[in-house]
């Protein structure tokens, strides 16, 4: 099984696995455990790898954030797969990460944009993303690209372990096959993302939710928003929301629901019924032929059906495509955000 998969993905992608993931998947399929460390959008596809590790490959994951690690004398050791990702690959705080970890004898694997960066020539083994050059600042199809090759090592190491079963992994391959015309399907939702932008683009605050795995999108969301519109938002698990940001809604705060159909679909039905309890406008992201959440919320943007393990490779494209609005729309350099720097090198 694990011969096929390889063998289709070596030549299917080959220009998304370097070499060093097969020479490294003993390492990886023994691993006690594998720690993940990035920064900003880098950091939200580690969040989703954890996710996909834990579920596929049965091995605990911890998701760092490279810019605190060093600060917290960590406990690491030479068991330890340490998994360093970063677009640009010169991101300071992700290479003082390396760094420290390799110090303590980890093995580091990194998941990087540029070809020969400073992370990926500091790393044992790789695999490179090629999602091409980031015209703007923030990053945006490098997510979508970490997100896919955090999949595919996801479903060797599940495979290696024998922690998935046959079923399941062909499932998986065939429907990440799909996700190009899905990606271009959703991508076709642009008129209607614009639209609902003119209606928001004046708002102070933007609350997102999720649950599972469009948790670690919910947060990619509102770092959109606030990276090119300088809007303030906030990205929570969706069950987070009583505990706290509930008293922020109001008829003024619009929430963004990523609310697929999963396995907490129930659960975040009544997340939004307790948004719309307290006149929250509710601009709700749904699987296609959903009827239960567009009688409830404000706008409805319908995304292709996938499974929920890639469900965050589509549901992060309409929250892209809210910010790019709403940010055009107030009159912000979506390429070059104020503040915002492409290497965050010191
Ligand atoms: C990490 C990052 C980006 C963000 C901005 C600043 O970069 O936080 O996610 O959009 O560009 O840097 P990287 O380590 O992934 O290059």
């Amino acid at each position: 099984i694990l011969d096929s998969m390889r063998g289709r993905m070596i030549a299917e992608n080959n220009h998304l696995m370097m070499g060093g993931i097969r020479e490294y998947e003993n390492k990886f399929a023994n691993a006690q455990r594998i720690l993940i460390v990035a920064c900003g959008t880098s950091w939200h596809a580690g969040l989703v790898a954890e996710y996909l590790i834990e579920d596929l490959a049965r091995i605990p994951v911890e998701v760092e954030y490279a810019s605190e690690f060093r600060y917290r004398n960590p406990i690491v050791n030479e068991n330890d797969i340490v998994i360093a990702i970063s677009q640009s690959g010169e991101t300071a705080d992700t290479l003082a990460a390396i760094e420290l970890a390799k110090s303590k004898g980890a093995t580091i694997f990194g998941v990087c944009n540029v070809v020969g960066s400073s992370i990926a020539r500091a790393t044992d083994a790789g695999a490179y993303t090629h999602a091409g050059p980031e015209i703007g600042v923030a990053s945006t199809k490098a997510f979508t690209a970490q997100v896919t090759v955090l999949t595919l090592i996801a479903m060797m190491i599940g495979s290696k372990r024998g922690a998935i079963e046959t079923s399941k992994l062909y499932e998986l391959i065939a429907e990440l096959e799909q996700i190009p015309a899905k990606v271009e399907q959703t991508l076709k939702l642009d008129k209607q993302i614009e639209e609902i932008s003119a209606i928001y683009k004046d708002v102070t605050n933007f609350l997102y939710l999720g649950r599972g795995y469009n948790f670690p999108v919910a947060l990619e969301g509102a770092l959109k928003l606030k990276e090119i519109s300088y809007i303030h938002a906030e990205g929570y698990p969706a069950a987070e929301m009583k505990h706290g940001p509930i008293a922020l809604i109001d008829e003024h705060m619009p929430v963004v629901v990523i609310a697929t159909k999963d396995s907490s679909y129930e659960k975040i039905v009544s997340n939004i019924q307790e948004v719309k309890a307290r006149k929250g406008k509710v601009i709700a992201i749904v699987t296609e032929g959903d009827t239960t959440i567009p009688a409830m919320a404000d706008h409805v943007i319908e995304i292709p059906e996938t499974s929920e393990h890639l469900m965050p490779l589509l549901s992060v494209v309409p929250l892209q495509l809210l910010s790019y609005h709403i940010a055009v729309m107030r009159g912000c350099n979506v390429d070059q955000p104020r503040n915002l720097a492409k290497s965050v090198t010191v």
